[in-house]
């Protein structure tokens, strides 16, 4: 611990560094950031954003670009990208035009019980740690975050049994932390120019419609934003790492899922929504565990792409 003053970029984040570093940020830059904890998660962590604006969300002709992470608690790489985001907005500022253009919303750690759960329980843990009524949810706590969302919620893709790792829910958005970015979500829908969401893993830029497969209405400004980003990332890979794939949700991974937050910010009216899967390299052979040494790569290419993502957003 280090007053939060800076996170490890070598190595993983773990959740009281993470939360330290965004009180460091508020306090530090408080002409352009500002912390917000809305909510407690089921287990009583703070659930913690970063609002950065120069104009303290008081102008509100600006696009906003909302990025959230560690929805899925063992894609450990998620939230680290949020943070050098961040980082890249307010302590080391290299395109000062994206803090000019745009205000931003940056919530690194979405579940933060899950994810502290697999940082001292169980590695592979994927969901919140809530339990309900379902008696089973007592042996088998934990709701799939990604299949909470109200939108064609359970229909598919998902499961009501809580002993699955994608449980839906007793109902959409029995999660508090779905609420908090649902919330989040229609606070700022007027002017949300860019949602994405962070996952790991297998390098993929994915839009919607992952409930069934058919392309937006929007389809045409969703692919060829999702190309320029990727695009970005490729320019700063490293050569041995696979090239991004965008497309359709459903079509690239194949099955239809129900209860996503990138179907669901879409579907209230976020224009352009992507579930970003960051690269899985590992030599353990297990992709949510991207091999630390790859964590600054990831992270810094990553931003290539939400640059080239939010000027295009604020381009259309
Ligand atoms: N994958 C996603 C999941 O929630 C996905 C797949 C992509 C869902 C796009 C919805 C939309 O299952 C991971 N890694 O969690
Ligand atoms: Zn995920």
């Amino acid at each position: 611990r280090n007053g939060g003053r800076q996170l490890p970029y070598d190595n993983y984040q773990e959740l009281d560094v993470i939360d330290d570093y965004l009180d460091y940020i508020g306090e530090k830059y408080p002409d352009v950031a500002t912390v917000v904890s809305p909510a407690k998660s089921f287990e009583g962590h703070p659930i913690k954003y970063v609002k950065i604006s120069t104009t303290n969300f008081t102008d509100d002709s600006k696009p906003v670009i909302f990025i959230d992470g560690g929805i899925h608690a063992r894609e450990w790489i998620s939230p680290p990208t949020v943070t050098w985001a961040i980082h890249k907005l307010v302590e080391n500022i290299t395109e000062s035009d994206l803090l000019d253009r745009f205000d931003w919303i940056l919530l690194p750690v979405v579940n933060p019980d899950g994810y502290k759960f697999s940082h001292t329980n169980n590695r592979f843990w994927r969901k919140t740690r809530s339990t309900n009524s379902n008696p089973l949810s007592q042996i088998c706590p934990g709701v799939d975050g990604n299949r909470n969302y109200d939108f064609v919620w359970n229909t598919v893709g998902a499961s009501i049994n809580p002993c699955t790792e994608i449980y839906a829910g007793p109902s959409a958005f029995s999660e508090i932390e779905t609420r908090v970015v649902r919330d989040i979500l229609h606070e700022n829908l007027a002017r949300t120019a860019l949602y994405l969401t962070m996952h790991s893993f297998g390098s993929m830029i994915l839009y919607p419609w992952g409930h069934d497969g058919s392309l937006s209405q929007n389809a045409l400004g969703l692919h060829t934003v999702g190309v320029a980003m990727a695009n970005a990332i490729h320019s700063k890979a490293l050569p041995n790492f696979p090239n991004y794939v965008v497309g359709n949700s459903a079509l690239v991974i194949n099955y239809y899922i129900a209860g996503s937050s990138e179907d669901y910010a879409h579907y209230i009216g976020v224009p352009l929504s992507y579930t970003y899967e960051l690269p899985g390299f590992s030599s353990t052979g297990n992709g949510f565990h991207l091999d630390p040494r790859y964590i600054d790569q990831v992270v810094r290419e990553t931003w290539e792409g939400i640059v080239v993502g939010a000027r295009r957003a604020g381009d259309l």
